[in-house]
């Protein structure tokens, strides 16, 4: 699975609420391979293979759990990932249709 979404940095990997000037939306093209999420630049860095290689963009989805966001009412179709080291994100997605794709590509790995 991939495409464009929005994402927002709630806790990093260690728990901790994420630090002001860091919690902002934006926008990366995301592709789901070999259980980690990587989030490119965009698509024409995905098709270079280019990776931002630091933790916030290639999220390891062993023993992650996506959920609706329906308590974040800023946004519509947006899903919160919970991953095993404790980090929290937001993703927000284009349709309904592309939340659900998401939480089940991630749920069911
Ligand atoms: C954040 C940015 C986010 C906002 C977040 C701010 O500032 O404005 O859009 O979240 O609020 O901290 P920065 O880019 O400087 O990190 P929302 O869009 O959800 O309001 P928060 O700290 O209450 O999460």
């Amino acid at each position: 699975k991939k495409g464009y979404v929005m994402r927002k940095c709630c806790l990093d990997p260690d728990g901790r609420r994420t630090s002001f000037g860091k919690r902002g939306w934006k926008m990366f093209y995301a592709s789901l391979r070999d259980m980690i999420l990587y989030l490119h630049k965009d698509e024409h860095g995905f098709k270079k293979g280019n990776l931002i290689e630091n933790s916030s963009n290639a999220i390891r989805i062993h023993h992650s759990i996506a959920t609706r966001a329906s308590d974040y009412t800023k946004k519509q179709h947006v899903f919160r990932l919970h991953t095993s080291d404790w980090a929290e994100y937001l993703f927000q997605t284009s349709d309904s249709k592309e939340l659900q794709e998401w939480m089940e590509t991630i749920n069911f790995v």
